[in-house]
């Protein structure tokens, strides 16, 4: 059996915000003498182990299609943070193809896109682990995450000031080109900020 390698990629696209894409692909490699440190970069990433300093508080989201999950499998559940304290969502694409999160709310149902993003209108940290090898971005705004398949553990930590409580959408805008509209096959969640 072939011995998988793990080549994540991190792609910044500065526009009218940040774009932040991240990928990665499990591609096939012969086997080595020395197979050691890749079984244990896998098994550390599996482990969902690193984790960001000063987190007041935390959700978990499982990305799958077409939902975004709780870790006890809940599809689009209401998740809640606190307003005010250094928070972080980690995210985990459990799926088999792309997703996004975006933040947003007042959907536009015509255009599909949100209204207002609450990653433009607050910044915040990025944090992506592959085994020992950790990606940051601090103070980053952006539209939206894109987080391709095979990426478990990916961070966003931020604090939200009181003006913005409230209800909030976590939604994946992504539309295939066969059509396949994610957000529309349900892939949407509230998050409430309280
Ligand atoms: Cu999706």
């Amino acid at each position: 059996m072939n011995k998988h390698l793990w080549k994540p990629a991190v792609g910044l696209i500065m526009g009218g915000g940040l774009l932040l894409v991240v990928a990665a692909a499990c591609t096939s490699a012969k086997p080595t003498p020395t197979p050691a440190p890749v079984a244990a970069a896998h098994e550390k990433l599996e482990a969902k182990t690193a984790k960001p300093k000063r987190l007041e508080a935390v959700i978990e989201i499982d990305m799958r299609e077409f939902s975004f999950d709780n870790p006890q499998g809940a599809k689009n559940p209401t998740f809640r943070l606190p307003a005010g304290k250094t928070v972080g969502i980690h995210v985990h694409n459990e799926g088999a193809v792309t997703h996004e999160l975006a933040l947003g709310r007042k959907r536009d149902t015509s255009t599909g896109e949100y209204a207002e993003l609450l990653t433009e209108m607050v910044s915040m940290d990025l944090f992506s682990y592959y085994g020992k090898e950790k990606a940051e971005v601090e103070g980053a705004s952006f539209g939206e995450l894109e987080v391709g398949p095979g990426i478990r553990d990916f961070w966003l930590r931020f604090t939200v000031p009181d003006n913005l409580k409230g209800e909030w959408e976590i939604g994946c805008l992504i539309k295939e080109t066969d059509g396949k509209d994610h957000y529309a096959e349900g892939m949407h969640a509230k998050l409430i900020f309280e």
